[in-house]
């Protein structure tokens, strides 16, 4: 019988933690009262807040230059959904899971629907891999996948899509992110104009195969491996090919996928206006895509991305219903620990956000009060809402302390004992 935290530790550690926790969510709550918010609707929102874990996320990343990998690492699907059962009996906040293919293939997949049932968690967006060769592929995407110049090549990883459709109809997914690599590394290399025509022929076939209650995520991304140009570059790209597509595509907004210095929450205003925001990665960054984690280096911009999507779901903006996921690479850290601490800061910038006075601030930006504007979005960002996150998981059977008990549950050494060192890569991202 595989080990899994037992929720009496969880129970336990709530019974000593709670008397100093409940002690700081009043007095935050009369805080709040003073400034007309309130407590108890924003941890009652907290607690309905989910974030999907990467199956990829719960094993240790690397860079391009080397993995170190740590004990008790999953070894396949299997391992991983137990480790997101983890993640989510210690936050409640990450009921589900976003698988990738193929490496999460299995031969029975009503095997891995029932494993995950039995764990309790479930399915969000699949992904789709067509940024590397598999074992025995035909075709090489070492040119391009789905804007390959080569028509057979683009039909294996239209082929591909498809079957991940399927797959993710097996397992109650309602969703496909698609994320090509596809670009250029040297200018004159690739026809920027065709590349993107292919690419949509392409995506049209994809798309035809949805089921109808299905949706497609565009996830763009600047750079990376391509370094002179990338098909699918900017939000203004993905918003074109969305367009092209038809009402079941919408774009996903990665934190990491932007030139330097760009307004990402401007980009997410802007595909919430036009209806078409499937949903974000989170994750943070100093200098790309650096996939550190969620609210690690720059928690102010984590919160003004979630102030616009806080805006945009108060505000019933039209076709808005976002996919959140976390998407980050653990290069030095146990990734449930990271993931863990990552689901909680999202929830901070989403409770940050829900506490903004947008009518405050409303008014302020109708007067043209340029510095009261900022103090009223700038004391949301301020508040230390850390009781409240702690209440909202207490009250849903998560705990107040997730990293302490994590630690003081021996998992990750009893996961070593159960996985033994299945002998895997020690190179980079692979
Ligand atoms: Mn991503």
């Amino acid at each position: 019988m595989a080990y899994a935290i037992p929720a009496s530790l969880i129970e336990e550690a709530n019974a000593a933690a709670r008397p100093a926790n409940d002690e700081d969510f009043h007095a935050l709550s009369r805080t709040l009262a003073r400034r007309g918010r309130d407590a108890e609707a924003a941890t009652a929102q907290v607690a309905r807040f989910a974030v999907a874990v990467p199956t990829w996320g719960v094993g240790t990343g690397g860079t391009r230059f080397a993995r170190f990998p740590g004990p008790g690492e999953p070894r396949g699907i299997f391992d991983k959904l137990e480790d997101c059962a983890t993640i989510h009996a210690l936050t409640r906040a990450t009921p589900t899971c976003s698988p990738h293919f193929p490496w999460d293939e299995v031969p029975d997949l009503a095997e891995l629907r029932q494993r995950a049932e039995a764990l309790g968690v479930g399915f969000d967006a699949v992904n789709s891999n067509t940024f590397q060769d598999q074992p025995g592929q035909a075709r090489s995407y070492k040119f391009g996948s789905l804007s390959h110049v080569d028509a057979a090549t683009r039909a294996q990883a239209v082929e591909h899509n498809l079957r991940c459709i399927e797959i993710g109809r097996a397992l109650g997914s309602k969703a496909l992110t698609v994320w090509i690599a596809d670009g250029s590394n040297f200018p004159g290399q690739s026809h920027l104009g065709r590349a993107f025509d292919l690419y949509l022929e392409s995506m049209a076939a994809i798309y035809a195969g949805l089921p109808a209650d299905w949706r497609v995520f565009i996830e763009h991304k600047v750079h990376e491996p391509a370094f002179y140009s990338t098909v699918i570059s900017d939000w203004g790209t993905s918003l074109m090919a969305a367009h092209a597509l038809g009402p079941k595509a919408a774009c996903l907004v990665d934190l990491g996928h932007h030139a330097p210095n760009v307004n990402v929450e401007q980009v997410v205003a802007r595909l919430v206006r036009a209806g078409r925001l499937a949903g974000f990665h989170f994750n943070d960054s100093n200098y790309g895509d650096d996939d550190l984690d969620t609210g690690s280096a720059n928690p102010f911009r984590l919160f003004r991305v979630f102030d616009v999507l806080v805006d945009a779901e108060l505000g019933k903006a039209p076709g808005f219903d976002p996919a959140y996921m976390l998407d980050q690479s653990h290069n030095v850290t146990d990734p449930i620990e990271s993931l863990t601490c990552s689901a909680i800061e999202a929830q901070r910038a989403y409770a940050r956000a829900l506490l903004v006075d947008r009518e405050a601030l409303a008014a302020a930006q109708e007067a043209d009060d340029v510095l009261l504007a900022h103090r009223i979005f700038k004391e949301a960002y301020e508040t230390d809402v850390t009781p409240l996150l702690a209440e909202a998981r207490r009250r849903a059977g998560g705990a107040i302390d997730p990293l302490a008990v994590y630690r003081r549950s021996g998992y990750r050494a009893r996961k070593a004992q159960e996985r033994p060192d299945a002998g895997g890569t020690r190179s980079g991202i692979v």
